[in-house]
C-alpha cells in the first residue's frame, strides 16, 4: 500500500490535488492541519490510488478499515453539501464517517450540524476523545426520536384510532396489518370502520381484508354512520378506522373529516407518511393533517426507500412519536412497532 501525502492551503486545494494525481476513487486515510509557525495555515491530506488500499489489507480488518475510508469523489460530494459544517470537522476523521453517514441518508445538513453541535463536537479543539462525541451526537439523535405503542395500552380502555394520510400511502394495508398483529400476538378483539365521507367506494378492500379475519367492518359515509359503528363495537378492545379520499392538497376535504370525528368523540388520529416520496410532500401532508392533531407518525415503505434520513428531518420540524413502520406490501408480515434503535440503524446502515 503506497500512501501519499499532499499539502495545500485549504482542505479543497488538497482534495482538488488528490483527485487530479490519483483521481475521484482515490482512499483519503487522514487529513490534519499542519503546526506552522507562518501565518497562514496548511493542511495534509493523506490518500492511497484506488485498488491499492485492499491489496495488503488482512480480511478481518478489511471491513473496518473500509467503514473509516472515504474515497475523493464523496468528500467532494459533502463539501458541496454541507453548508460548511463539513470543513469544520474534516480534521475529525471518525467524526466526519458519522457525518457523512448523516448526509448520504438525507439528514439534512442543519439537523446534522445541530446534533453535531450538540455533541461538542463543533466547539473548536475538542480534548474529548472522538469516540466519546461519537456517541454523543447518536444519543443527541436518540434524544428527538421518541416511540410509542398507542394501539396497546396498558389500561382496559377501548382504543379508537383513525389512520389518515394522502391516498396511496397504505392506510388500508396498514389497518390490516395492525388488525392482524393485535388479534394474533395481542389477543385483543379488534372492529374495523371505513370512513367514506365522500362515497368514492374505497369500502371493499377494506371488507375484504375484515372477512379474511372475520372481524366486523362498517361503513361510515355520515357521522351518524360512524356513531352506529362505534356503538357497535363497543365491546371490542381496539377500533381501526380507515378514511379515504383526503390528499394533502385536499384541505377542505379534511376539514370535513375533522368535523365528522371530532367533538365528543374520542378518536386518536394517526399519520400515515410514505418514506418513499419527495421531502416537501411529505411535510406538506403533515402541515395539511395537522388539523386533525395526530398522534403518532407511521412511516410506510421503509422498503422502497433509498435512504430514511427523511424520518428525522421530519420528527424534527414536526415533533410527534413514531409508532409503526411498515416494510413492505405483504399483509400481515411487513409491520414493525417503532424502536429508536431501528430507526438509528436505517440512519447509519442504509445508504
Ligand atoms: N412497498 C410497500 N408498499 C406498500 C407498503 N404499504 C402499502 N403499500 C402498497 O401501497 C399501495 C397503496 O396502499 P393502500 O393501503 O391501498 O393505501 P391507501 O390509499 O392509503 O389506503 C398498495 O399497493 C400497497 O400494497 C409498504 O410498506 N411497502
Ligand atoms: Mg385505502
Amino acid at each position: 500500500m503506497q500512501v501519499r501525502k499532499y499539502q495545500a492551503g485549504t482542505i479543497k486545494e488538497a482534495m482538488a490535488m488528490v483527485k487530479n494525481v490519483l483521481g475521484p476513487e482515490a482512499m483519503i486515510l487522514s487529513t490534519k492541519k499542519l503546526e506552522n509557525k507562518g501565518e497562514n495555515s496548511l493542511f495534509e491530506i493523506a490518500a492511497v490510488p484506488a485498488g491499492d488500499h485492499s491489496s495488503h489489507t488482512n480480511l478481518s480488518s478489511l471491513g473496518e478499515v473500509k467503514s473509516e475510508l472515504m474515497s475523493i469523489r464523496e468528500m467532494i460530494y459533502l463539501l458541496n453539501h454541507s453548508g460548511g459544517t463539513f470543513e469544520r470537522i474534516i480534521l475529525n476523521p471518525a467524526l466526519t464517517n458519522l457525518y457523512a453517514q448523516l448526509i448520504r441518508s438525507g439528514v439534512k445538513d442543519h439537523y446534522a450540524k445541530l446534533f453535531l453541535e450538540k455533541a461538542g463536537a463543533l466547539n473548536g479543539v475538542s480534548t474529548a476523545p472522538v469516540k466519546a462525541i461519537r456517541e454523543r451526537t447518536i444519543k443527541a439523535i436518540m434524544e428527538v426520536i421518541e416511540v410509542r405503542d398507542p394501539f396497546t395500552p396498558r389500561d382496559k380502555r377501548q382504543v379508537v384510532a383513525a389512520f389518515v394520510g394522502t391516498t396511496g400511502v397504505g392506510k388500508t394495508t396498514t389497518i390490516a396489518k395492525l388488525a392482524a398483529q393485535l388479534m394474533l400476538k395481542a389477543g385483543k378483539k379488534v372492529g374495523l370502520i371505513s370512513i367514506d365521507n365522500y362515497r368514492i367506494g374505497a369500502m371493499e378492500q377494506l371488507k375484504t381484508y375484515a372477512h379474511i379475519l372475520g372481524i366486523p367492518c362498517f361503513p361510515a359515509f355520515t357521522r351518524k354512520d360512524l356513531l352506529f359503528g362505534l356503538k357497535r363495537m363497543q365491546r371490542t378492545d381496539v377500533v381501526l378506522i380507515d378514511t379515504a379520499g383526503q390528499s394533502q392538497y385536499d384541505t377542505d376535504r379534511i376539514e370535513a373529516l375533522k368535523k365528522m370525528m371530532t367533538n365528543d368523540l374520542a378518536i386518536s388520529s394517526h399519520l400515515l407518511l410514505s418514506v418513499a416520496t419527495t421531502e416537501s410532500e411529505m411535510n406538506q401532508a403533515a402541515l395539511n393533517f395537522s388539523p386533525l392533531g395526530f398522534q403518532s407518525y407511521i412511516f410506510t415503505k421503509i422498503d422502497e426507500a433509498e435512504s430514511c434520513g427523511s424520518v428525522i428531518n421530519q420528527i424534527m420540524r414536526l415533533r410527534a412519536p413514531i409508532s409503526y413502520l411498515t416494510t413492505g406490501q405483504n399483509v400481515p408480515e411487513d409491520i414493525e412497532r417503532a424502536h429508536k434503535g431501528r430507526i438509528l440503524q436505517l440512519l447509519l446502515n442504509k445508504n
